[in-house]
């Protein structure tokens, strides 16, 4: 994907709003990865504690703005000026069998009014299900907020849990106790795991059930960006995440 304004198929907009996810190659180019992925080496790795490092850090705002991603978000969200909630990047070292994320929808995290969170997560090496690289369940965004209990599969999944400040359009503020949600019930069988290149991304909808499993590969890092985006007007309701940034 060469073009600095790259477009969806109107089979490929069909397909994301069937299937709540889209694959798209080639989002980024492999020296655009290497850039990145070698800046991080050199970074301690509470850095990526924060959910806001695009705003201030020109390495991440720089895969967050991409402007093949920004593109295909605008044509998605039907939006001119998507605006980006949070950035994560997540590396996977199978040595330490790194863990993944309990099967979640991001709605759960990021709760917003109205609900037009979506997301793009780009591998930054090659992912499939053997180095824990995305899973999702096609279909799932179509029947509304599931119930989770916290994860409880440790062998796969981070387990945590963490009290955030909450506050609506109108300023009143509460706290709620947010944690590694997983779906309640899930069928395994509905579970697919993407096999992403280096450089592609996954466009999926705040309501698509998705996460990942453990890197249970021979010396394959699994790494990922991900940027959550919300279309302009939107109430993002955790307050450490409220401030939503341009995407220029
Ligand atoms: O890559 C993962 O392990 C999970 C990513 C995820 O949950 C997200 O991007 O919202």
């Amino acid at each position: 994907m060469q073009s600095t304004s790259p477009q969806l198929t109107p089979g490929q907009l069909e397909q994301y709003h069937r299937d709540g996810y889209l694959v798209v190659p080639n989002l980024l180019s492999e020296e655009e990865v290497d850039t990145f992925v070698n800046y991080e080496a050199t970074q301690d790795k509470k850095f990526r504690e924060s959910l806001h490092n695009h705003v201030d850090n020109p390495q991440w705002a720089y895969v967050a703005k991409h402007p093949n991603m920004v593109s295909l978000i605008r044509q998605i969200l039907q939006s001119t000026n998507p605006m980006i909630v949070q950035t994560m990047y997540m590396e996977k070292w199978p040595a330490e069998a790194g863990k993944g994320t309990a099967l979640h929808q991001d709605t759960h995290y990021l709760p917003n009014e109205p609900n037009t969170l979506m997301a793009c997560w780009i591998a930054m090496s090659d992912t499939d299900g053997e180095n824990g690289g995305l899973c999702v369940v096609p279909g799932s965004q179509s029947h509304g907020l599931y119930k989770t209990h916290k994860s409880t599969n440790v062998k796969d999944h981070q387990s945590w849990e963490a009290e955030v400040g909450m506050r609506d359009r109108s300023g009143k503020e509460w706290k709620e106790t947010i944690y590694s949600f997983e779906i309640e019930g899930l069928d395994r069988d509905k579970i697919v795991n993407l096999e992403v290149p280096k450089g592609s991304g996954v466009f999926f909808t705040g309501m698509t059930i998705h996460g990942s499993y453990a890197n249970r590969s021979v010396g394959r890092v699994r790494r990922a960006f991900a940027t959550h985006f919300v279309k302009e007007g939107t109430w993002v309701l955790r307050s450490d995440v409220q401030t939503l940034a341009p995407v220029e």
